[in-house]
């Protein structure tokens, strides 16, 4: 490895032999830039790693000495530790792969993957991105335009204002007739943030007004739109798969129930708070709502389930996501290379009819954050980690002996999935993983999940979005 280089932040390390197995294919990729870091950063290496695809990892200083680096074929330093400073910083980013020969980039989840405007710059310069067209981005990213796809593609949505509101008389009498409470979205958000709950109408033009405010600094974007307040409800996404040639299928469904402040905790496939007709129709409303959009590569449809088993469309993702293993491991299909070569172009390996789910899955996200102090993220030094192992286990992880956590970034350190054939068997495999599980000295959330999953609730599944703030 050059020293120069290497003071320069280039980590330049083209030696890898996988050419000599090469097959040819004119399609495919041949050098990927992974726009992203951590345990996703290395989960897309090991996927271009077996399609004999060369890798090349941006990083930022704080991440100079991840391990999962070396893996790369080359790495190259994009700047500072701040999000805004590199992993963000779009023009950078267009720049390594260029200079890298790239010819295309996986965004990975979080930072810049749903943002569609790089994803259009990409592709002006030559750069296929590893994700939906932009027209499918954009119609999807904007909440409030994809509760307008999903209407017309006939999936349901939660009651709610037609569009984005800008009249305050007018959402008043749309909120009369959808009736309280009721809860004010933004339309840039997503996953939790810019929501408000509205229980009467005196509240409401006081919140649409700070609603606005909020979503205008957060997102810039004050478009809101609002929706019928569902209590209690479950949270279960579908995942979906599309290719260029107008196939898009439902690789079955997940249950994100399990969740605290929008952060998910633990999440299974399949969900064991549905009947089988429900997730028929469940996954049958999701692949329309996705091929309404031109869907063309892999992405999520979110629900809520009421108590009634009645469900509604929410949101979509177009990413692929965190908890993507737990549907690897029941229907034994990779999700990032087919991910990957929908994107080259090539069509869908497999049918919905020859699609098999098997067994059940459970995840669980270890986060260092120390959950006897209102989780608190914390960093430092790990000093010991011996993850868990055996049967059925899987460990996606950046973690390791002697690498130091940034306080910076997400504090998910490490994903547990187990695949047994039922969901006792699962959880008891979990909580075995959960107890071997070592990483010292920093504070995780391995405690806090053993005791969840050990709850009578949750093993009875008699649980909704508010279960781990009214329990623990
Ligand atoms: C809702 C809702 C109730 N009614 N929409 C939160 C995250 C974002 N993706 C949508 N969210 C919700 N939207 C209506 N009309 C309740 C939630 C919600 C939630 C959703 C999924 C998972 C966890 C949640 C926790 C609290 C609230």
């Amino acid at each position: 490895m050059s020293v120069a280089l290497r003071r320069h932040g280039l980590v330049d390390r083209l030696e890898s032999p996988s050419h000599i197995f090469c097959k040819i294919n004119d399609r495919m990729f041949r050098r990927i830039l992974i726009a992203n870091r951590g345990e996703i950063a290395l989960r897309i290496i090991r996927a271009c790693r077996e399609l004999n695809i060369e890798t090349v990892c941006v990083f930022s200083e704080e991440d100079r000495e991840s391990a999962y680096l070396r893996l790369a074929d080359r790495a190259i330093c994009i700047g500072g530790p701040a999000p805004r400073e590199s992993y963000l910083k779009s023009d950078r980013i267009i720049a390594a792969a260029e200079v890298s020969g790239a010819d295309a980039l996986h965004p990975g989840y979080g930072f810049l993957s749903e943002n569609a405007a790089f994803a259009e710059k990409c592709r002006a310069c030559q750069i296929a991105f590893i994700g939906p067209s932009v027209d499918a981005m954009r119609l999807l990213g904007d909440k409030a335009s994809a509760r307008t796809v999903a209407k017309k593609a006939k999936v349901p949505v939660v009651p709610g204002s037609e569009g984005v509101l800008d009249d305050d008389n007018e959402t008043l009498r749309i909120a009369e007739q959808i009736g309280f409470p009721l809860m004010i979205k933004a339309s840039g958000g997503g996953g939790g943030r810019g929501m408000r709950i509205v229980h009467d109408k005196t509240d409401l033009i006081v919140s649409l007004k700070q609603a606005r405010q909020e979503a205008g600094a957060a997102f810039n974007n004050a478009d809101v739109y609002v929706e019928k307040y569902i209590e209690r409800p479950r949270h279960v996404e579908v995942q979906i798969m599309g290719d260029q040639h107008g196939n898009v299928i439902h690789l079955g469904e997940r249950d994100c129930t399990l969740q605290r402040r929008y952060q998910k905790l633990v999440e299974e496939s399949p969900s064991p708070a549905i009947e089988s007709r429900t997730r028929s129709d469940l996954c049958a409303a999701a692949v329309k709502l996705a091929k309404a959009a031109n869907y063309d590569s892999a992405g999520t449809c979110e629900f809520l389930v009421d108590s009634k088993g009645r469900f509604y469309f929410i949101e979509v993702n177009a990413r692929i996501q965190v908890e993507h293993p737990v549907t690897e491991a029941v229907t034994e299909i990779d999700l990032i290379k087919t991910q990957i070569q929908c994107a080259a172009g090539e069509e869908l390996e497999f049918t919905q009819k020859t699609v098999r789910f098997q067994g059940h899955a459970i995840e669980c996200r270890i986060n260092a954050e120390d959950p006897s102090e209102k989780f608190r993220p914390c960093a430092g030094i790990i000093e010991r980690f011996i993850p868990p192992g055996g049967p059925g286990v899987r460990v996606d992880t950046h973690g390791y002996a002697g690498f130091r956590l940034s306080p910076k970034y997400d504090s998910l350190l490490a994903k547990v999935i187990v695949h047994q054939p039922t969901r006792p068997e699962a959880i008891r495999c979990m909580l075995r993983c959960l107890n071997e599980f070592v990483i010292e000295p920093l504070r995780t959330t391995l405690p806090f999940l053993r005791k969840v999953l050990a709850h009578p609730d949750f093993m009875e599944s008699n649980i909704d979005t508010g279960f781990v703030e009214r329990t623990f």
